[in-house]
C-alpha cells in the first residue's frame, strides 16, 4: 500500500472528522470540485461488533484516457469501535467502481486516521491499498495497479490541498494562536 495523506492540521480530531465524514459543507465542495455526482450518502449506523457503518454510492469522473468518463461507485465506510470521539478515527472504507475494465477483479482501500495532536490541531493519515478479488494475470495486475496509482495520487493530492485552503479558513476567525 501507500501512505498518500500524512500531515498536521490546524483542525481538531472532531472536526476533521465531521469535515470528511458527515454530509458537510467541504465534503460537498469537494466532490462537486472532483465531479462526483449523484452522490447518496447513507446514515451511520452501529452494526453487531459495535463499530459504526455506512455506505455511499455515486458517480465519479474520470480523465483517465483508458477508461470512459464516468462510473458508479459503492464506497463502504466503517468506523471502528476503537475509536473515540475527539482523541482517535479510523475509518476503513472500501471503494468498489462498478464500470471500469477489469472491475470484477480489484476494488481499494483506504484507511483515514485522524489522530488528536491538541486541543485544535489533528493528524490525518490517508493510506490506501489495491486489493484484488481474484488474480489477474500478472500484465493486467501491473496495468490496473498502475493506473489505480495515478488516480488515488491525484484525488488524494487534491484533498490534501483543500483541507489546507479550509484550515486557513477556519483560522481566521482570529482567536487565540
Ligand atoms: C473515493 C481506483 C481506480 C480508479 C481508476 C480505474 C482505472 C481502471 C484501470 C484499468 C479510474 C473517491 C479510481 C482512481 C477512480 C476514483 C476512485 C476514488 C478516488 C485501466 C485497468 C473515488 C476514493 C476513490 C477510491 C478509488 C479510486 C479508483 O472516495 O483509476
Amino acid at each position: 500500500g501507500r501512505l498518500y495523506v500524512n500531515r498536521v492540521f490546524n483542525i481538531s480530531a472532531e472536526n476533521m472528522f465531521e469535515l470528511l465524514f458527515t454530509e458537510s459543507h467541504f465534503i460537498r465542495r469537494f466532490m462537486n470540485a472532483r465531479k462526483i455526482t449523484n452522490a447518496i450518502l447513507a446514515p451511520w449506523q452501529s452494526d453487531a461488533s459495535g463499530s459504526m457503518k455506512r455506505s455511499l454510492n455515486y458517480t465519479i469522473t474520470i480523465t483517465n484516457p483508458l477508461v470512459g468518463k464516468f462510473s458508479t461507485a459503492t464506497e463502504n465506510q466503517i468506523l471502528y469501535k476503537e475509536s473515540r470521539e475527539g482523541q482517535y478515527y479510523l475509518v476503513d472504507s472500501e471503494v468498489y467502481t462498478h464500470d471500469v475494465p477489469y472491475h470484477d477483479y480489484f476494488y481499494t482501500q483506504n484507511r483515514y486516521c485522524i489522530i488528536r495532536h491538541s486541543k485544535r490541531k489533528c493528524r490525518l493519515r490517508v493510506y490506501t491499498d489495491v486489493k484484488y478479488k481474484k488474480q489477474p494475470w500478472g500484465l493486467v495486475k501491473s496495468f490496473i495497479t498502475k493506473n489505480s496509482w495515478s488516480g488515488l495520487e491525484d484525488y488524494f493530492r487534491h484533498l490534501e490541498s483543500e483541507l489546507m485552503e479550509e484550515e486557513v479558513e477556519l483560522n481566521q476567525g482570529g482567536g487565540d494562536p
